[in-house]
């Protein structure tokens, strides 16, 4: 029967359409025809170019994230399909929904040695929340019919709780442009209802009954992806008397929410042992993802007595540390905003919640004045400054490796309605410049921080800028290698030598070089002036402009104790802990 493709991928795609898919991102391929040209003929669908497909699955990651909305990758067979695998994994775990679309040969092709083919069933194995291999197009009603239903299936499931990815083998028997088809568009479009995220009112009452008791509890905010989250978190602080440790990546450091009872200056002052002693809550609310600072898991972990309660999405069960003791599977933000109407009249003793907020002040007084007395350039001065400068509406998006901790330590809150992103899935130094670019398509300001190992590994992700015409400013913080592996136990074992072999890795490479072959800006910046010069301009800077801060790596260990050896100390004359 003629016209299969065509009409059955024009059918895909409406139906993707009208399920909410408004970006896709195409890599080349001849396989992926049909599908490639009823996207890019879709006149509501915004498409993007990448050459790369692993570039293009990190994109659509990031692009997916910002917006909150499912975005669709197609490409072409092979191991094209292959590439896509780590965006799968990351999306998986930091669970956003992209609908993945690989363009297959027919049954009759597979096993027998096709180019270009490969097995691609079940292609990301449990990583996909759901995988389907469709049936061969014959331009059936019933088959199209069936595509559709497949297609707003995929989208339901890619986005319901917890999102994730999705993926749809399509296999494509030549000829792949059926001559003189033409688009008639989808009879059929099923729509799916999925509810708002409910509460349980018995939970509630219950949490609102038992929680009031403990006096001293502390709430604790991993990564987190929910605009409505940080006032609700805010108002349940406030009804329960309780400290909020907000990580950056809560989203609730920053923005114009209540911010009275944030601490974001614990990950320093926890390092100091006194302190650490005296942080004994009666209890623990932790939301979310568990949060970057070492000291403060690690503090969890050693309250053994303490009831934690871990509050995140059904379905889920992100508690490495095993210190849950309840469990509470709901939406975090609905959960908030009705635990703290029910517990509104409670009211915790004040000294407590003052407390931790006023050695948080000292704390932060005490990191910026370390950070005042060397003006050599350095990772944290780097965040500091972006506290400063970053204007609202910012999404500051941040590499693994020392960036997102470095955030975490010397990045204060702040009023600007700010947001912070990272691939802290799977904590990839993969896809982290594709992930960024993705995030500036969805029409966001962004400003992105990396290590230049990770900068290396996706510098093929800078081509999207030009293919695409993304705005965006990159920040490489380069110590010529891995300057984490520093901070590590393996430092002080391993022979010098042997250890720059294995773990330091310098690549010499020249980042200007780089900038030149995208044709992106570029500027150095070897003191904090320089930089925040760089930074202002390159934020009205059209095109994607590159900041490099030249760093050394054993300098940036000594940085880092000698900082907080400083904070250590302006400690000391802190008041004594209630305990
Ligand atoms: C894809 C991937 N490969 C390897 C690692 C292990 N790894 C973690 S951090 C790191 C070094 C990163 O160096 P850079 O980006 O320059 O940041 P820096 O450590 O210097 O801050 C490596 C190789 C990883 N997390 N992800
Ligand atoms: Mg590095």
């Amino acid at each position: 029967m003629s016209g299969g493709n065509v009409a059955t991928a024009q059918a895909l795609v409406e139906t993707l359409r009208r399920s909410g898919v408004e970006h896709v991102c195409i890599c080349p391929g001849s396989r992926s025809s049909p599908f490639a040209l009823a996207f890019a003929g879709h006149g509501d669908i915004r498409t993007w170019i990448h050459v790369d497909e692993r570039s293009a699955g990190f994109f659509a990651l990031g692009l997916a994230r910002e917006l909150r909305a499912p975005v669709a990758v197609v490409c072409s067979s092979g191991t094209a399909a292959a590439n896509l695998l780590p965006a799968v994994v990351e999306a998986a775990l930091s669970r956003v929904p992209i609908i993945v679309l690989t363009a297959d040969r027919p049954p009759e092709l597979r096993d027998v040695g096709a180019p270009q083919t490969i097995d691609q069933l079940n292609l990301y194995g449990r990583h996909a929340k759901w995988f389907m291999d469709m049936p061969l197009a014959d331009g059936s009603t019933a088959l199209i019919r069936f595509t559709s239903a497949c297609a707003a299936r995929a989208v339901a499931v890619a986005r319901a709780v917890p999102a994730g990815p999705v993926h749809l083998n399509l296999p494509v028997r030549e000829p792949l442009l059926d001559a003189g088809a033409a688009d008639q568009g989808p009879s059929y479009v099923p729509v799916v209802a999925a509810g708002a995220p409910h509460v349980d009112a018995g939970i509630i009452a219950a949490c609102a009954a038992q929680l009031p008791q403990y006096e001293r509890g502390v709430i604790v905010c991993g990564p987190q992806n929910d605009p409505a989250f940080p006032a609700a978190v805010a108002a349940l602080a406030k009804a329960l008397g309780y400290p909020v440790f907000a990580d950056p990546l809560s989203q609730v450091r920053c923005g114009s929410h209540d911010r009275s009872s944030v601490v974001d200056a614990y990950d320093a002052f926890l390092r100091d042992r006194t302190v650490n002693e005296a942080f004994t809550p009666d209890v623990v609310l932790r939301f979310g993802a568990l949060p970057t600072s070492k000291p403060l898991w690690e503090r969890l972990q050693t309250l053994s007595d303490c009831p934690q309660f871990l509050i995140d999405d059904a379905g889920s069960w992100r508690d490495p540390l095993a210190t849950a003791t309840t469990v509470v599977q709901a939406d975090a933000a609905a959960f908030a905003a009705a635990l703290a109407a029910a517990v509104s009249a409670a009211k915790g003793p004040p000294v407590w919640r003052a407390q931790w907020l006023e050695l948080d002040r000292r704390t932060r007084v005490a990191l910026t004045d370390a950070l005042a007395r060397d003006e050599r350039p350095f990772d944290g001065a780097v965040f500091a400054a972006l506290a400063d400068d970053l204007p609202s509406e910012t999404t500051l998006f941040v590499g693994n490796s020392m960036p997102v901790r470095d955030l975490d330590t010397f990045f204060g809150g702040s009023e600007r309605v700010l947001r912070f992103a990272a691939n802290r899935g799977a904590n990839g130094i993969d896809g982290v410049v594709s992930s960024a670019l993705g995030a500036a398509a969805a029409g966001s300001q962004v400003v992105l921080v990396l290590g230049d190992l990770s900068f290396y590994h996706d510098s093929n992700g800078l081509l999207a800028g030009r293919l695409n015409g993304i705005d965006a400013t990159i920040v490489v913080l380069n110590n010529d290698g891995g300057g984490i592996f520093s901070f590590l136990p393996q430092a002080d074992v391993v022979p010098p030598e042997r250890f720059e072999q294995i773990f330091g890795t310098p690549t010499g490479l020249d980042v200007g070089r780089i900038a030149a072959v995208y044709s992106t800006g570029f500027t150095r910046a070897d003191d904090a002036p320089a930089f925040r010069d760089a930074l202002s301009r390159a934020l009205v800077t059209p095109g994607i402009s590159i900041i490099e801060v030249r760093t050394q790596r054993p300098e940036n260990v000594r940085r880092h104790r000698a900082i907080q050896a400083h904070v250590v100390a302006a400690l000391q004359s802190a008041p004594a802990m209630a305990r």
